[in-house]
């Protein structure tokens, strides 16, 4: 899988790279990263990347004309893309399933904003998709760049390696993790469950299975509405929910 990500930052965007899961991929040859440096892109002297808004106002735009520029270099170098994704505040939420859904592509093409914002007619000429990696506010679309070669390219066949497993993950099924321990058996006066020095493998993936459900239906609700549950996890939610509104009525002086 290829992505090409669009920038005027491109160090940034290489120092990401450097290491770890996706750099691995890289280096095996079943991720390609290549990166673009925007002012490559331009036509004037002073190699700009943006000017003054239309109306009047604060800050700068970024102009079409250099992204555009850009992005049609990639496409004649790759000869097709399949997602050109413009990077703003302004995107839909990037999440898992999106993560899934772009793992199926070919050529992926990112384009980093800065700035106060981009002409828009960059969203209406070339951009396929906008996305954002959340609510809060950055400083430019590198680091969701990042994020999403990351989240992306991990999902590539070959990229994570047997022993880091897809299969367990907690966003794949879902659910957020259950509690993780390593040695020693105890730490500062806090045990590590005896079930899971118990050897009692059934005993074990119950007490996780438990344990995930718990945690995510205390920290995050909404992803439990969403999950995928078998038969077992439906049970033990059933049973967690009881249990909850039974502890909530006893703090509530248990009047209803
Ligand atoms: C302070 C400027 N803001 C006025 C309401 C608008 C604004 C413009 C540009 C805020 C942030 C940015 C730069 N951010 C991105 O380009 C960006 C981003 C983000 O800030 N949060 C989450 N995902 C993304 S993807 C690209």
């Amino acid at each position: 899988m290829t992505f090409d990500i669009v920038t005027i930052f491109p160090e940034s965007i290489r120092a990401g790279l450097r290491e770890g899961v996706v750099a691995r991929g890289i280096a095996q040859g079943l991720l390609d990263v290549a990166v673009h440096d925007l002012r490559d892109f331009t036509a004037d002297r002073h190699r700009s990347v943006d000017d003054a808004p239309y109306g009047g106002g604060p800050g700068m735009v970024m102009k079409p004309e250099p992204i555009a520029r850009a992005v049609s270099a990639v496409r004649a170098q790759r000869g097709h893309l399949d997602a050109v994704i413009l990077l703003s505040p302004q995107g839909r939420v990037f999440t898992q399933a999106e993560a899934v859904r772009l793992s199926g592509l070919e050529h992926v093409t990112l384009v980093c904003g800065r700035y106060e914002g981009i002409d828009e007619r960059v969203r209406s000429l070339v951009a396929t998709d906008e996305l954002s990696i959340g609510d809060y506010v950055l400083s430019g679309g590198e680091l969701p760049a990042l994020v999403i070669v990351d989240a992306v390219g991990r999902l590539v066949p070959g990229v994570v390696g047997a022993e880091e497993s897809l299969e367990d993950e907690s966003f794949s099924r879902g659910l957020l993790d259950y509690p993780h321990y390593t040695r020693p058996a105890e730490f500062e006066g806090h045990r590590v469950p005896d079930v899971l020095m118990s050897g009692h493998h059934s005993e074990v993936r119950r007490w996780r299975k438990r344990a995930a459900l718990e945690r995510t239906l205390a920290r995050r609700p909404d992803l439990v509405d969403a999950a995928a549950l078998d038969d077992e996890e439906r049970r033990l939610l059933e049973d967690l929910e009881t249990t909850q509104r039974v502890t909530r009525m006893r703090g509530t002086d248990a009047k209803e």
